[in-house]
């Protein structure tokens, strides 16, 4: 008989040990998980199932929705709206949040998520991801605003991603260290692949948009030169460089053998923003790369020390490897 273990089993010993993990937290994670089963299905079926390509819509990004995002999207709140958990989802496909029907029962839990990250990748048959971040809802009273969604990523009880790439991995923390499950399709199971996985604290890879070089602040520019100049250079060492264009597929990689991934603010953007969001891209990766002993900042600040402002709120990303971060985040702070 096989030793290993699969979710629930993992999800039922957290909670029996440490209590990390109330009942309704983990009913709420082994949705999610479900649902990404079913997202995993509709991915890997691609052109046989009608599902590549866009859609005739935008999000509220003002980005052209492709047909899975919106599969994902629907997927995860068909899956979570009737179990009782939760009070609102928020996400990257929706302009506001979406309630649970007053037809079900409300839970103390907010689930955020971008439903497929990576999109750009969908068509071209490249890993992309599903990405989410549990909060509490601090408030007793039955209504829930978007001003419950607004609690900083170091409140949150839970964060993950799915994978879906040459295998379908569901990557979870609860603050307690950072777990790594295998889809088994022939069972239909996540099975534990991986615990308490630690990334090295150096490296020699780097994961940046080099085409926006020009845009960059200073500080990115000067980290950037000093991977490139090699051994010659002041690191001494040479560096590699990878770009997925997928987070999840490059935090992924991260997690499995170190490295540092940037999205910086760059010029074209006063705001001095980022392309990512907050509250259920940034939040729940920094979760997690903390949890597995990386870091996180925007730059100059711990990402999950950040309050958001608003729901799509956008943020500069440096994670990844602690030295490497800590060296990108001093040149930060040097420059004032
Ligand atoms: P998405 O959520 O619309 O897919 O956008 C986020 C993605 C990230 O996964 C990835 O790191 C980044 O956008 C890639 O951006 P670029 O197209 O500049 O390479
Ligand atoms: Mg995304």
């Amino acid at each position: 008989m096989s030793s290993r273990i699969s979710l629930t089993q993992y999800l039922v010993e957290q909670q029996r040990q440490n209590n990390s993990i109330p009942p309704q937290l983990r009913l709420l994670i082994e949705v999610v998980a479900r649902a990404c089963k079913r997202i995993a299905i509709s991915v890997n079926k691609g052109a046989l199932g009608d599902v590549l390509g866009s859609a005739d819509s935008e999000n509220v990004q003002g980005e052209v929705q492709k047909k899975l995002d919106i599969i994902a999207n629907e997927v995860l709140i068909e899956a979570n709206e009737w179990g009782g958990h939760l009070a609102a989802m928020g996400s990257e496909e929706m302009d506001s949040i979406h309630l649970v029907p007053n037809r079900f029962p409300q839970g103390e839990y907010l689930l955020l998520f971008d439903p497929l990250d990576g999109s750009s990748n969908i068509d071209v048959n490249v890993s992309i991801g599903t990405i989410f971040s549990v909060l509490r809802k601090v408030n007793n009273h039955r209504g829930v605003s978007e001003e419950d969604f607004l609690q900083p990523g170091k409140q949150q009880a839970a964060a993950g991603y799915c994978i879906y790439g040459p295998q379908t991995t569901l990557v979870l923390t609860v603050g307690d260290g950072v777990a790594m499950f295998t889809l088994d399709r022939e069972m239909g199971s996540w099975v534990l692949t991986e615990d308490n996985v630690r990334i090295p604290a150096d490296t020699k890879e780097f994961a940046i948009n080099m085409s926006n070089l020009r845009h960059w602040a200073p500080p990115v520019k000067r980290y950037i030169d000093e991977c490139l100049a090699g051994t010659t250079g002041p690191r001494e060492k040479d560096f590699n460089m990878r770009w997925i264009a997928s987070m999840v597929a490059d935090v992924h990689r991260i997690l499995c053998r170190g490295g540092i991934f940037m999205y910086p603010w760059d010029a074209r953007e006063p705001q001095k923003a980022g392309k990512l969001r907050l509250m259920y891209e940034a939040n729940p990766m920094g979760f997690i790369v903390e949890q597995a002993g990386g870091l996180a900042t925007n730059g100059k600040q711990r990402i999950l020390d950040i309050t958001p402002t608003k729901l799509h709120e956008r943020v500069a990303v440096v994670l990844g490897s602690k030295n490497e971060v800590e060296r990108v985040t001093r040149y930060h702070l040097e420059q004032g």
